[in-house]
């Protein structure tokens, strides 16, 4: 197939070969992987890294670089080869050695922020694809921002047949088609297999037809014809919709005697394989040693953007927007961003809002967003629930990219993968809303934005029974032990109005970590009545109340809207002289992450402990103990009006101050 040993100017077909052993051998030093899809995809990830992509391997984050995810992570051997190909200084040769190793920068499946070079990370199938419309949406708003001279790339995809079988490839090739998003090129690895065989086994559908039916341009190449690839790259490049190009390829090509069969999909192929791989490709060059020639050519296709770059650096230096395109790049907000937020809530403390913590979030929304010009908002078809919508905020649609919110449809998962998106694009700084039962539908997402520490911010409405006669379908009730139990991720659940712009505050200012706020549907009073020096919330959870009328005997915590009744029942101990003391706990993690003895000053000593949410008590024994009474939910809800509900399940300031009394030593 090749001539690996030929001459000063390797054809592409040596350079794809190149590829096609380099993933072999790393397979078979790790004793393990995934060789198939990097040996079937090599020649168009060959053509497009050395005639299309626009980078520079010496230059890893230049922002106006074009993104490549490899949304089938399974294939990571194809990046690592391609990032040690084309120059990147960290993907050294020995990092390809230790494909898979501990402390490697080749993880089995790609990580971004681990390696340099990756621009998400990539495995659960399907993700990078939903990633990648949230990435061609920052890219399109941003240019609509600050112009094409800064801001002009384009995001190229590789995804197989399981990131187009998974569910979230519908939602996310709908909203890339409704919003007409040219600038995304999905390389189909169209190799018709999976783990378990043919795809036949499982499917019929027409792909092609499925994209089209979205508004996509389609075509179907062979994925081993240099040429087809170059035509339908150029092509690519001419729409005015997103594109497919269907890569009919034979998965493991060039191997031995297995290519074409799922057996070469996920695991090493052996040393006899090798060797008759190594044979039909006229590969002699010793385990993980590239040919001169081969080298320099590959070496030569990551230089080729390095002139475009440094122009697109003079560029920036002479622009008048470099200065806020570069903050928007850092992902600092503006210094002013909270001034609003702050006298409003100073005014707050006097005027002691009775709303929902939903409308709490909405109002510090109407004081953050016109301050912090890279926040991007959206729901999935829940906008009035969620109050998400800033009043006067134009539409994120084609042709014109600039407005700053969207109307991502009934898509949980496809809102939440594209808002990790956007946030590793850059620039822009995603919140989406939905209900918070909803988030299990989302939460594949979530769960990666935790892991890749990315500021993605989830508003979710709706929070428990309180939502009431919509009944137990969309009451929470497992869900937000469920999200506290994902690690890096910030769940807030604010007690009344101050907490919610608090924690809102927290979340904006942490680049490094995704948070999801959990708001009331129902009226909740005020509970913060004095002015405090600090946020509160910032610390996780507080005193709130301290045991006046005598030493405390009773701590109360709670969360969110049953701070309130916490407070109420607080109110009728005391009147009784028992000293009680209320804890609020907005967020769980960042409590933990306080120092020891805050932490044991805030549960305090008090012989009786309860806690009161109205949710399930997982997770709840860290404050209260195992001795400790927990007043929730031990099953789903009910449909009736909220009040009814809290009675019905039995939680009610009444139920505390009986179970406070029943501890009480006598
Ligand atoms: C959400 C999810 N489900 C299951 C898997 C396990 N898995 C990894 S690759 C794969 C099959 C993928 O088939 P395809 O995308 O066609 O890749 P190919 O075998 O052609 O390389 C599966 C089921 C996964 N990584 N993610
Ligand atoms: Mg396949």
């Amino acid at each position: 197939m090749a001539e690996a040993s030929t001459p000063a100017r390797p054809t592409l077909q040596a350079m794809a070969d190149t590829i096609r052993i380099l993933a072999l051998e790393g397979d078979e030093k790790g004793n393990a992987g995934h060789p198939g899809m990097p040996m079937g995809m090599a020649d168009v990830a060959t053509v497009l890294f050395t005639k299309f992509l626009k980078f520079d391997a010496a230059q890893p984050d230049w922002p106006d670089r074009d993104r490549f995810i490899l949304s089938a992570g399974h294939g990571s051997m194809l990046i690592y080869s391609l990032l040690h190909l084309t120059g990147y200084k960290a993907m050294t040769r020995a990092q390809l050695e230790s494909f898979r190793q501990l402390g490697s920068l080749t993880p089995g499946h790609p990580e971004v922020h681990h390696t340099p070079g990756i621009e998400t990370t990539t495995g659960p199938l399907g993700q990078g694809l939903g990633n990648a419309v949230g990435m061609a949406m920052a890219e399109r708003h941003l240019n609509a921002r600050f112009g094409a001279d800064l801001v002009d790339h384009r995001t190229w995809v590789l995804a197989g047949d399981g990131c187009l079988m998974e569910g979230i490839s519908h939602e996310a090739i709908a909203l890339a088609g409704r919003l007409k998003l040219n600038r995304l090129v999905v390389l189909w690895d169209d190799n018709e297999i999976t783990i378990d065989g043919k795809v036949s086994l499982s499917e019929t559908g027409d792909q092609l037809a499925r994209f089209k039916a979205f508004n996509w341009a389609v075509k179907r190449i062979d994925g081993h014809d240099h040429n087809q690839i170059r035509r339908a790259m150029a092509w690519a490049q001419r729409q005015d919709r997103p594109v497919l190009i269907a890569c009919r390829t034979r998965i493991g090509r060039g191997a031995g005697t297995m290519e074409g069969s799922h057996k070469t999909h996920g695991s090493a192929l052996g040393p006899v394989e090798v060797a008759a791989t190594r044979e039909k490709l006229g590969w002699t060059a010793a385990p993980f040693e590239v040919p001169a020639p081969i080298a320099k050519a590959w070496a030569s296709a990551g230089r080729r953007g390095r002139k475009e770059r440094r122009a697109w650096e003079a560029r920036l230096l002479a622009s008048p927007k470099s200065g806020e395109f570069n903050r928007a790049q850092s992902g600092d907000v503006p210094a002013s961003a909270y001034a609003d937020l702050d006298a409003q809530m100073a005014a707050m403390v006097e005027s002691k809002p009775a709303q929902a913590t939903r409308v709490s979030s909405g109002a510090a929304l109407d004081q953050l967003f016109g301050n912090i010009p890279e926040l991007l908002g959206g729901s999935a078809d829940l906008t009035g629930s969620n109050n998400t919508f800033v009043k006067g905020t134009a539409i994120f649609d084609a042709p014109d990219y600039a407005g700053r919110y969207v109307n991502y449809g009934v898509r949980e998962h496809g809102m939440a993968a594209a808002m990790n998106g956007m946030a590793l694009h850059g620039g822009v700084i995603p919140y989406g809303g939905t209900f918070l039962v909803f988030s299990d539908y989302s939460r594949p997402s979530i769960r990666l934005a935790a892991l890749m520490g990315i500021r993605v911010i989830h508003v979710l409405t709706h929070d428990s029974i309180g939502l009431g006669e919509d009944g137990p379908t969309h009451q929470p009730v497992e869900h937000l032990a469920a999200l506290r139990s994902i690690p890096n991720l910030k769940l807030f659940r604010p007690a009344d109005a101050i907490e919610t712009a608090e924690c809102w505050k927290v979340a904006l200012s942490d680049k490094t970590a995704p948070s999801a706020l959990a708001l009331s549907r129902q009226k909740t009073p005020a509970v913060r009545t004095h002015a405090a020096d600090e946020n509160l919330s910032a610390r996780g959870a507080y005193e709130l109340c301290e045991a006046t009328v005598a030493e405390a005997q009773v701590t109360i915590f709670a969360s969110g809207t049953e701070v309130a009744l916490a407070m109420a029942a607080r109110e009728t101990l005391q009147a009784q002289h028992i000293g009680t003391r209320v804890v609020s706990t907005p967020c769980w993690s960042l409590f933990d992450a306080q120092e020891a003895d805050y932490q044991a000053r805030v549960i305090g000593n008090a012989p009786v402990r309860i806690a009161i949410e109205a949710g399930v008590r997982l997770g709840w024994d860290r404050f209260i103990g195992e001795d400790g009474v927990f007043i929730g939910m031990k099953g789903f809800g009910g449909s009736a009006p909220y009040e009814k509900l809290y009675a019905h399940f039995g939680i009610t300031a009444e139920a505390v101050v009986e179970a406070a009394k029943k501890q009480l030593p006598v």
